[in-house]
């Protein structure tokens, strides 16, 4: 039980799904908003308030960066300069917070919630299976809940009242192009299907009522907008929340397939559907309970240069053209607070969501790829340049067949270096997985390098988006792979000596 916040559990019967039993417990008390979620983190002694006046140009970042260095506290900067809104950051800054935010005790439980609804066999599996959710009741408190009037109006500003500059928006980096909001939930629909995407995606402020719109190429919504160009639409709708309760707010940083509704999936995640509410000036909905939304549209055929952003690769993103977007509305609840994260060099607060996007995409890639016994995302190699893979080897050559899977396997396309061990190694033992690989690799042969799409936030690649990656095979060599030499044991002590030495231990002072 995390302190402070009771997670009351009561089991339904087992709900049957398509030959498949999964367990799944009733609603169990899901955070309602980013309040409930920071009062949770307060009695758990994980929140520091800040009374003392601090700038949100630069002077919150240095703050948030030495205390996020550390694993430290979640903090609410009730003062700052030039507005009225309370800022809070660093919520999901270390483990024990991540875990309080998904409501889980340790992440076994977050993978197994999690694995029956991400069962791939990516597309059609999966996308049948969500098809056919709607017909079990017992699931349907996890669909998005409509709902008429929500706390996310409570105040409506529209036309000349419009004026982001009211919002302690961070200017996190010296050289960075402006500020910045680092945590939008951005919400859109596919021009063709109309299905809900809601992805991260910062925005720099250009000026009261104008924001840059980050969707980087290989993400949902740049491909919503590719199509919406082609087929000659004038306008976007797009609306942004603010502030949310925190299984929401980590639904839209997570890389789910494209046709899953991350509304949805946090509906799943909470055990509780989200609520959500029509906007006031076009038809997308959003989260009832937010604290803050920007409501208004891109116009397909705009760009503006955006940038530079000191970003979470630890150096700064360049200028480059992105989307532009147009605020027709803010509306937030009463006395809003204002929710964002930095980025820079690692740890920072996302290292940490990535983590538990590391835990539940596990079951995924285990299913796919029975062979796969664990997996790890280091932070040092912020999401997309490392990737260290413990795998059953069974066959000549199979550390390449899972080279290339996860190659293309969603966004983990990115992945610009795989490293493969042996499943007696555990990858999160950064220090064995060195020993263990060093020793092992014979570059010339354990190397495979091929081409294809880069994380566009990668500078060294030698295009935008594009350019090499690596695999290194660090596991045992077979005969199979032209492997003619004796491979050499490990040195292990002998379990009778250890046992010998554990009973005299204690009488030996060390
Ligand atoms: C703090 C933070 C900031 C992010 N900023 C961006 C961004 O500016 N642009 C972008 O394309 N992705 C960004 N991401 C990653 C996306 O949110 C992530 O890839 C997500 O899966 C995108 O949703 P989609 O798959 O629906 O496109 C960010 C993630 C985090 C945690
Ligand atoms: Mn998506």
């Amino acid at each position: 039980m995390v302190a402070g916040h009771s997670f009351p559990r009561r089991s339904l019967p087992l709900v049957i799904l398509i030959g498949r039993t999964i367990p799944y417990d009733s609603p169990a008390m899901a955070y309602k908003d980013l309040r409930e979620f920071i009062a949770a983190l307060e009695n758990a002694g994980e929140l520091v308030r800040i009374k003392e006046r601090v700038s949100p140009k630069l002077e919150i970042t240095e703050i948030t960066d030495r205390v996020s260095k550390k694993f430290g506290p979640a903090l609410l900067f009730e003062n700052v300069e030039g507005s009225d809104v309370p800022v809070v950051i660093n919520l999901m800054g270390n483990e024990r917070r991540m875990k309080i935010a998904l409501e889980i005790e340790s992440y076994d439980e977050w993978t197994e919630r999690l694995d029956f609804f991400l069962e791939p066999r990516i597309p059609t599996g999966l996308i049948d299976k969500i098809k056919m959710l709607p017909a079990l009741g017992e699931l349907a408190n996890v669909f998005p809940k409509y709902v008429d009037s929500a706390p996310c109006q409570e105040v409506v500003l529209k036309g000349a009242d419009v004026d982001l500059g009211k919002l302690p928006v961070l200017t996190c980096w010296p050289e960075d192009g402006g500020p910045f909001i680092t945590f939008p939930l951005v919400f859109t629909k596919d021009p063709k299907s109309a299905k809900r995407n809601v992805g991260m995606y910062r925005m720099q402020v250009y000026d009261r009522n104008t924001t840059g719109m980050h969707w980087q190429l290989h993400k949902d919504a740049a491909r919503q907008h590719q199509d919406a160009e082609a087929m000659g639409k004038q306008r976007i709708p797009v609306s942004v929340a603010i502030g949310a309760d925190p299984i929401t707010c980590f639904a839209a940083i997570c890389p789910l397939p494209p046709d899953i509704d991350e509304m949805l999936f946090a509906g799943y995640a909470r055990k509780e559907s989200v609520r959500l509410v029509k906007c006031v000036t076009n038809d997308l909905e959003v989260p009832a309970n937010a604290e803050i939304v920007l409501e208004g549209w891109v116009d397909p055929a705009e760009r503006r240069a955006e940038g530079p952003f000191g970003d979470h690769t630890g150096f700064y993103t360049p200028v480059e053209p992105y989307a532009v977007f147009h605020v027709e509305a803010i509306t937030h609840r009463r006395s809003p607070i204002y929710m964002a994260t930095i980025v820079g060099k690692p740890p920072q607060e996302d290292g940490h969501m990535g983590f538990a996007i590391e835990r539940c995409f596990l079951p995924i890639m285990k299913k796919q790829f029975p062979e796969i016994a664990d997996m790890h995302m280091p932070m040092e190699g912020v999401f997309h340049n490392l990737m260290i893979i413990a795998i059953k080897k069974r066959y000549p050559g199979h550390a390449r067949k899972i080279m290339h899977g996860i190659w293309g396997l969603g966004q983990a396309m990115f992945t610009k270096t795989i490293v493969i061990v042996d499943d007696h190694v555990d990858p999160h033992d950064l220090r064995t997985v060195s020993w263990y690989v060093l020793n092992n690799v014979d570059p010339e042969r354990d190397m495979e390098m091929v081409m294809g799409p880069i994380d566009v936030l990668d500078h060294s690649s030698r295009a935008f988006g594009y350019g090499s990656h690596v695999g290194i095979d660090g596991t045992k060599k077979l005969e199979g792979e032209g492997f003619t030499r004796v491979w050499p044991d490990e040195i292990e002590m002998s379990g009778d000596v250890k046992s010998r030495i554990d009973a005299l231990w204690p009488r030996l002072g060390l």
